[in-house]
């Protein structure tokens, strides 16, 4: 069984929030920093604390009690060069060596592996120079109100003495996210329903709905069974690094003016039975071929033409499919459909004879990311230009970058030739959403599925770091003294 009091909440069950700070920090003081991490430990939310939250609001609710419930939760990762400044030798995390991502880096990886923009001499354009400095670890905090989360970044700033002379960390930059208001809630900016498709964990979660299967707990958390750096050594990672996972952050803006005018600019004629479209529902149906569901999280592999908000909300329906019988078909789904590319399910499990299943169970990631920045303004919409800055604060946890969130965007979503196997005589493109190269996918026009599409970047990566989210052993014995 797992150790639900060992492992940070965020891996497992997600924090609770409506609003969220990521807090980026460098450490100026080791041997401080190490006496003050010591306190700071009891702060951390454990799965086993987000279980009992939940319970509380739950018990809140059928109790029909008056107010709120505040909740908060506090989180913490650590870089590579945070060990590297800690003196803390974490050979036992990247059992990629020093080719692991997590060693490199994201700032080198954005360029040579995840397609960021870059110029010839190595610089990232769009970076914010926050994220060109080194970055030693990470605070989440998140919580139900702004109140809640000043109050608990009030307390660690007292718990490592920011603002006394020989405090223990320097802040880089806080960025804060927003769940979206009203009926946008659960939303991402483009308008899409976010956060249905996540892996479920053999061993943690209780129910388990019709959709992709369960897979080892090792995927995530580092030391289980599915844990691949146990393939290369039974007793790779030492107790500190287990019961841990690792954490892609990335800086994501998304340009919804601009994406809303492409799909104004490029409405579908007619639906997949050849009944003509009026332009808004053209242009609806081009947004949902592009991500792979309606905005209203319904998915196109089983609603192909027409939303259907009931199906997309009964979890015992809404990610029970499997793009089956669609080898060789786009008609249903486009190849490159941004769910489709980031987890193909079917097109490698149930591959065309002769090749055998490839399992993916490896390239599930855990997605915790939150939106940040406002409302699109009216002048916004008119111009059908960002004049905001707006996006998702993408997070991810795995056991292991290199087969996660790596792989998925250099393999899958900035390759044209994936998925493989069925799609002759036309290649599937570029992921519309998050794919970096030359953005140009086929299928979006269901009666004429080779034709291509050109688009611009609608997100643009602005930075991110890779961390380690130890667990609280590791935490207590190794990292705080
Ligand atoms: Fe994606 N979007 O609004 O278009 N994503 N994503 N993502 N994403 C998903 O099924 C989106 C990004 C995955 O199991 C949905 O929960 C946006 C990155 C994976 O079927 C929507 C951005 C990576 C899945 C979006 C963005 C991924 C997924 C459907 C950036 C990894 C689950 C909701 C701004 C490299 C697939 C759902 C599955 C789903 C959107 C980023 C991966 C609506 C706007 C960087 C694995």
């Amino acid at each position: 069984p797992l150790d639900l009091k060992n492992i940070q909440g965020d891996i497992l069950s997600g924090l609770p929030k409506k609003t969220q700070f990521y807090i980026f920090f460098n450490i100026t003081n080791v041997a401080r920093f190490r006496k003050d991490l010591k306190k700071f430990i009891p702060l951390v939310k454990t799965v086993a604390g987000v279980l009992e939250d939940r319970k509380a609001i739950d018990d809140h609710k059928k109790k029909k009690l008056p107010g709120l419930v505040t909740l908060s939760g506090v989180n913490i990762s650590f870089s590579h060069q945070g060990f590297v400044k800690l003196g803390i030798d974490d050979t036992g995390l990247a059992a990629g060596g020093a080719q692991d991502p997590f060693v490199v880096g994201q700032k080198k990886d954005a360029i040579t592996n995840l397609g960021d923009p870059a110029n010839k001499d190595g610089t990232l354009p769009d970076w914010d120079p926050a994220f060109l400095k080194d970055i030693h670890g990470v605070f989440l905090i998140s919580g139900d109100s702004i109140l809640t989360l000043e109050k608990k970044k009030l307390e660690i700033a007292v718990i490592f003495g920011v603002g006394t002379p020989n405090t223990s960390i320097k802040e880089i930059i806080t960025i804060r996210g927003d769940v979206r208001p009203g009926d946008e809630s659960a939303h991402e900016h483009f308008g899409f329903l976010d956060g249905i498709s996540n892996p479920t964990i053999k061993g943690f979660d209780t129910v388990i709905n019709p959709g992709p299967k369960p897979v080892d707990a090792g995927v995530l958390l580092t030391g289980h069974t599915g844990d691949p750096a146990l393939d290369i050594r039974p007793d790779f990672r030492p107790d500190w690094a287990t019961d841990g996972s690792f954490l892609s952050f990335r800086y994501l803006f998304q340009e919804v003016p601009e994406f809303n005018d492409f799909l104004t600019k490029n409405p579908l004629a007619k639906d997949g039975n050849g009944k003509a479209l009026k332009p808004e529902e053209g242009s609806e149906l081009l947004g949902a071929r592009m991500v792979g569901r309606w905005k209203s999280g319904a998915p196109i592999d089983v609603a192909p033409f027409k939303d259907d908000p009931a199906l997309a909300a009964d979890p015992k329906r809404n990610n029970n499919f499997e793009f089956a019988g669609e080898i060789n078909s786009q008609l249903r789904c486009p190849f490159a459909a941004h769910v489709r590319k980031t987890n193909p399910r079917d097109d490698l499990e149930v591959p065309p004879p002769p090749r055998g299943p490839i399992s993916i169970d490896g390239r599930r990631i855990m997605r915790r990311g939150v939106q940040f920045g406002p409302e699109l303004t009216y002048r916004e919409q008119q111009e059908g230009k960002t004049l905001h800055a707006r996006g998702l604060l993408f997070a991810c946890y795995q056991s292991s970058l290199t087969n996660g969130f790596q792989f998925i965007q250099k393999s899958w979503a900035n390759n044209k030739t994936f998925p493989p196997f069925e799609t002759q005589p036309e290649d599937p493109g570029l992921d519309p959403i998050i794919g970096q190269g030359v953005r140009e996918m086929s299928g979006l026009d269901p009666l004429n599925e080779q034709k291509l599409l050109t688009m611009p970047a609608f997100v643009v990566p602005r930075g991110g770091e890779y961390f380690f989210s130890p667990s609280i052993k590791g935490l207590k014995s190794t990292i705080a003294t």
